[in-house]
């Protein structure tokens, strides 16, 4: 049977700003309080899913939250019509307007944790919505993540869901950021590869001492159980704490994997000969050639790779093997990482060929090309069993782009965040983009 790795973009909601609000993230903090333009941020996001399925890729989509979240500032003690809530809290407590506001939920590979129905027990495909709970504009997203998935992966003979883990630090999850699976076919069972930054539970392990670790080794440990994965399917590492401390807030900043190759940066992990070992021998057992390419820091700083976003790239498999490499446009300007790119793809290695993309509105919130997909491989039935209404196609691609065009604005502002109509405008967005992704009622607004 024919598999495939499915990429589901978050699309950009029409709140997306930039409100600083990720310590640890160095380009959340950098580019604070600037104007955004929450419509080209939504057009770059589509033009690259477009992009893909112009080449031949199955492309997929994910749906946006509603913001602002005015049941989350409820749950604040913010009081009175929706209108009001919005107007108390500009006025007492704006950071947290701004992050009720926050378009957050387009970083999907933050959305859930993936694992593929060769890997699980019970042979299906297993789904953990990520608690997020480091950040409280991102803790808020689980819950529709939830119902959206539910609504695109409908049917339980093929996907199981999982609620988030528990909302306490000691189990913070960030979801697919921190998880890789590598295999020999997408079909084929492989080895997923769980990095966290500390453990909650255990002091012997390090931890950075300036930035938070937001991924805990007992949260990848229970994500691998809820899965139903066995001994031989998973591999366990550590990031290197120095690295987070520089600004290396998510795995994906530094790694990126696909099919039997693990894509990095020399300083991306502890203990990293042990764990390319056991990747190399688990892969083995499974018929796979595991192979990693590690990029020295004489050539690349982890500097470069945090302004670059060189690592939070797609690495993709094309029909003939060879391997292509989605970078942002923030790689092709810094002269280091570019002459690497050469360097690598002239080699005859595995990345053959380099796209770079103008991500510039999702970069600026530290939102790479890598961010904004989460990848579900699926067989041909259980692609057949996803609702039809959120693969890409040419009509749907036209359809949100003129959906961006009629709803969204082209600057946004903290400001603005105050304005009641952007509650009303969002809500009348999102009313007509469940219609046309077939998803159902999945919003506060829809349900309550
Ligand atoms: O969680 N930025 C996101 C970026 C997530 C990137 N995802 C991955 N690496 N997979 C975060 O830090 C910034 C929002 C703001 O400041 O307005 C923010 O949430």
């Amino acid at each position: 049977m024919k598999s495939f790795e499915v990429n589901f973009d978050g699309l950009v909601g029409p709140t997306h700003n930039y409100g600083g609000l990720s310590f640890g993230n160095v380009a959340s903090q950098s580019n604070s309080q600037q104007a955004s333009n929450p419509k080209e941020a939504a057009l770059q996001g589509l033009e690259k899913m477009k992009a893909l399925m112009d080449m031949g890729f199955v492309q997929g989509v994910l749906a946006p939250q509603e913001r602002p979240d005015v049941a989350a500032l409820r749950s604040l003690g913010f009081s009175g019509t929706d209108a009001q809530v919005i107007e108390r809290a500009a006025k007492d407590a704006m950071p947290l307007l701004v992050a009720s506001c926050s378009a957050s939920s387009m970083w999907v590979a933050n959305a859930a944790t993936v694992s593929p129905s060769a890997d699980t027990a019970d042979g299906r495909v297993h789904f953990t919505a990520a608690n997020l709970n480091c950040k409280f504009h991102r803790s808020i997203e689980h819950p529709t993540t939830s119902r959206v998935l539910g609504a695109m992966f409908a049917d339980q003979q093929h996907f199981a869901h999982h609620a988030a883990l528990p909302a306490v630090a000691q189990f913070g999850d960030e979801g697919a950021a921190n998880h890789t699976r590598f295999c020999r076919e997408y079909g084929e069972a492989g080895v997923e590869f769980f990095v966290y930054g500390r453990s909650a539970f255990d002091s012997r392990y390090p931890a950075p001492q300036k930035y938070p670790a937001r991924q805990t080794l007992e949260a990848s440990q229970a994500v691998a159980r809820l899965h139903g994965l066995s001994e031989e399917g998973v591999v366990f590492a550590q990031q290197n704490p120095s690295v987070i401390d520089q600004g290396v807030f998510h795995n994906d900043v530094i790694a990126v994997g696909n099919g039997e190759l693990l894509f990095h940066h020399q300083d991306a992990f502890l203990n990293t000969e042990a764990m390319l070992d056991e990747l190399r021998r688990k892969l083995a057992a499974r018929g796979a050639a595991f192979e990693s390419i590690c990029v020295p820091r004489d050539q690349v700083t982890v500097d470069d790779a945090v302004r670059s976003y060189l690592f939070n790239s797609q690495l993709l498999s094309r029909a003939d093997g060879s391997m292509l490499l989605i970078v942002p446009e923030e790689c092709r300007a810094n002269p280091r990482v570019w002459s690497y790119l050469q360097g690598l793809t002239s080699a005859g290695g595995a990345i053959r060929e380099v796209k770079v993309f103008d991500l510039k509105q999702s970069m600026q919130n530290g939102g790479g090309p890598a961010c904004l997909r989460l990848r579900v491989a699926l067989n041909e039935t259980e692609l057949a069993a996803v609702n039809p209404g959120v693969i890409m196609s040419a009509p749907l691609y036209d359809t949100l782009t003129g959906w961006v065009n009629k709803h969204y604005r082209d600057a946004l502002r903290e400001s603005d965040l105050a304005d009641p109509q952007l509650l009303l405008e969002c809500r009348t967005a999102l009313d007509e983009l469940t219609q046309i992704l077939k998803l159902g009622s999945v919003y506060p607004f829809q349900i309550n």
